[in-house]
């Protein structure tokens, strides 16, 4: 069955008028579905637009391999005593006169600037993984009728927070954001200790094993977010039908006193105004048709100006409205075929360690610009808020993913709990955004029926909350047992997804640059192909002939053989090559060419070009031709 689908041009009046109600139903039913999985689980929609006070900056921290401020000496930990002792390290204790052991000191240890990755930030710290504290003091004056929330944009991996020595939760997961209510904790003086923990786990997803470092911190942005009491927690825009330029939606306040209020949306470049109400849950819901509306594609990021008020709140997003839907074997934008002609990126930024600013996460995008792409993998985990919405202004289509990634622990209900919390807060957090067109699922797991039934129950979810959007996995290739050179994709979750994806490397694990002459795929899947990575590590400025490993040009000639046979996939609607710039990976450590870093980047970490850049540069030149 196809996707979701607002466009029905084709079909009969009939079947379109049964369509587009069903379809109606659906987007009603998961606006309601997204509205109660809230009230387990607050929202803080589009926190860049609220008033707040940044809490980046200098953090004094306490690296703490033995968590010997978080356990006692019988291994108990400190906060879950009801009269903390004062060693435990979110007290942030002095001593009080000379007789007085405390045995660490937050004021007189070192600071970071955060939000960064430790790995970067101190050099000593290197390949840590484990415990660091961070502590910052900040001064507040409370305003009559506000509320405030500590908000973390992402902090990698486990975080244990607390605000004037008083624990406000646990968060897991390194790449989603999350926030606790502070309103009533809040002093004059304050200070938030933070224990991050990076230590890897078979439970924790990503699991033990990936191909890439585990930077540890407080990676995002910090900041004390405030609201009036009643407020816009969550709204959602969603273009319903590209023909009439319907759009769909809904606005979610929460507080005391929700029910019955007046809510009103508007895009002034559009002439939209809708007055709303709230019903008995705070929830309002509009529809509404502006029939000058320009879609957003990669040729047109066209983005609207839209305000969301209600009493003392208002919020203003950039909102663009687009379709995307698989017709057959070809993935449909607005109604059009489109190839994607893409690059797969990690949030590392030039020089190595995590981005955690806009102007960082801008110089990526960049340099896909500049290859010619019209769409990018945002690989192997969810990145920052900022990356996203460039996406949106620059034009660019996006894969976005969680780190469910070769081995997760897939019997265990706690890690699919907490895969389905991070699959969760990132469609949250991007639901509004045009750029992204595909929900992932997983890279590269391994086909046994406990990861079927794990994928499967994630991509259920994923449409429960966003059926607008397509789904997709980066699955493997399967050889024939009796010829190699035969390659089908033999994975039931290829039934689940909406675009197949898989990720080959013919000519580098296996094989020579010339390898893919010989390869004959036999995909009898009637959907859209799209090849989720492939490529070869070059050491940029190593140069000999075309066979020798690492060298330039190798990488180069296994580009332009395997862009050929990709071409001989049928249904093939794009590629996301792996990778854009070198990245660190701890498993990479051939001296002299790898030295802890996957060199299978189109560019070097400094940003130095690879001669395979200009291939896939001319291949997507000619391809935007066509
Ligand atoms: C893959 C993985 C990616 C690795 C890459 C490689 O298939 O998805 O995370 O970094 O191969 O370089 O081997």
């Amino acid at each position: 069955m196809k996707k979701t689908e607002f466009s029905l041009a084709n079909c009969m009046a009939l079947a379109r008028t049964l369509w587009s109600s069903t379809k109606a139903l659906t987007i009603a039913l998961t606006l309601i579905a997204l509205n109660s999985a809230r009230a387990q689980q607050a929202v803080l929609h589009n926190a860049y637009a609220r008033d707040f006070e940044s809490l980046n900056g200098a953090w004094h921290y306490i690296v703490d391999p033995y968590e010997n401020g978080y356990y006692d000496y019988r291994y108990q930990p400190f906060d879950q005593s009801e009269n903390p002792s004062r060693s435990a390290f979110f007290m942030n204790s002095k001593a009080l006169d000379k007789t007085d052991l405390i045995e660490y000191n937050f004021d007189e240890s070192p600071t970071m600037n955060i939000p960064t990755d430790w790995n970067t930030a101190d050099e000593k710290l290197f390949y840590y993984e484990g415990t660091v504290w961070f502590k910052k003091s900040f001064s507040h004056s409370q305003q009559e009728g506000k509320r405030y929330f500590l908000y973390f944009g992402a902090v990698n991996y486990k975080a244990e927070v607390y605000l004037n020595g008083e624990k406000l939760g646990t968060h897991v997961g390194g790449f989603t954001p999350f926030h606790y209510e502070v309103t009533d904790q809040l002093k004059e003086e304050n200070f938030v200790v933070v224990k991050v923990d990076n230590k890897r786990a078979k439970e924790a997803v990503p699991t033990l094993n990936t191909d890439w470092w585990n930077y540890g911190g407080i990676t995002r942005d910090v900041k004390l977010v405030s609201t009036p009491n009643t407020f816009i927690e969550d709204y959602q825009f969603v273009l319903e039908d590209m023909n009439s330029k319907t759009v769909q939606g809904s606005v979610t306040l929460t507080g005391n006193d929700v029910a019955s209020k007046p809510v009103s949306i508007e895009i002034p470049e559009l002439k939209v105004k809708e007055s709303l109400t709230t019903n008995a849950q705070g929830i309002a819901t509009f529809n509404f048709r502006a029939k000058k509306m320009t879609l957003w594609s990669p040729e047109s990021p066209k983005t609207y100006q839209a305000i969301i008020q209600s009493g003392d709140d208002s919020l203003e997003d950039q909102i663009g409205f687009k379709s995307i839907q698989t017709e057959g074997q070809k993935i449909v934008l607005n109604g059009e075929p489109v190839f994607l002609r893409g690059i797969s990126i990690h949030e590392e930024k030039l020089g190595g360690g995590r981005v955690s600013t806009k102007a960082e996460a801008k110089q990526l995008l960049t340099y896909a610009k500049e290859l010619g792409c019209n769409y990018v993998r945002l690989a192997h985990y969810p990145h920052n808020e900022h990356m996203v919405r460039l996406a949106d202004e620059m034009g660019i289509m996006l894969w976005e993913e969680i780190p469910v990634y070769w081995t997760i622990d897939w019997t265990n209900s706690e890690t699919y709990a907490n895969a389905e919390a991070q699959l969760t807060r990132m469609i949250q957090r991007d639901k509004n955004r045009a750029a992204t067109i595909i929900w992932s699922m997983a890279n590269e797991t391994p086909v046994r029926a406990e990861r079927n039934d794990f994928l499967t129950r994630l991509a259920t979810k994923a449409r429960s909350l966003d059926p607008t959007r397509l789904i997709s996995a980066a699955l493997e290739q399967s050889y024939d047992p009796n010829d190699g050179n035969i390659r089908s994709i033999d994975d039931p979750y290829a039934q689940v997804v909406d675009v197949l994806s898989f990720n080959q490397y013919t000519g580098w694990y296996g094989g020579t640059p010339e390898s893919p002459r010989l390869v004959k795929w036999n995909i009898d899947i009637d959907k859209p192909v799209l090849v989720s990575e492939f490529g070869a590590g070059a050491k940029y400025g190593f140069h000999a002939d075309k066979m020798t490993r690492w060298s330039e040009e190798y990488q180069a000639y296994l580009y332009q053989e395997t862009i050929e046979m990709l071409n001989r996939i049928e249904q093939l609607q794009g590629f996301s090559p792996w990778i854009l710039m070198d990245f660190r990976s701890p498993r990479r450590v051939l001296p002299g060419i790898q030295d802890n870093w996957n060199r299978k980047g189109l560019l070097s970490e400094k940003g130095e070009k690879k001669m395979a850049f200009s291939v896939l540069e001319k291949f997507y030149q000619e391809k935007a031709k066509q």
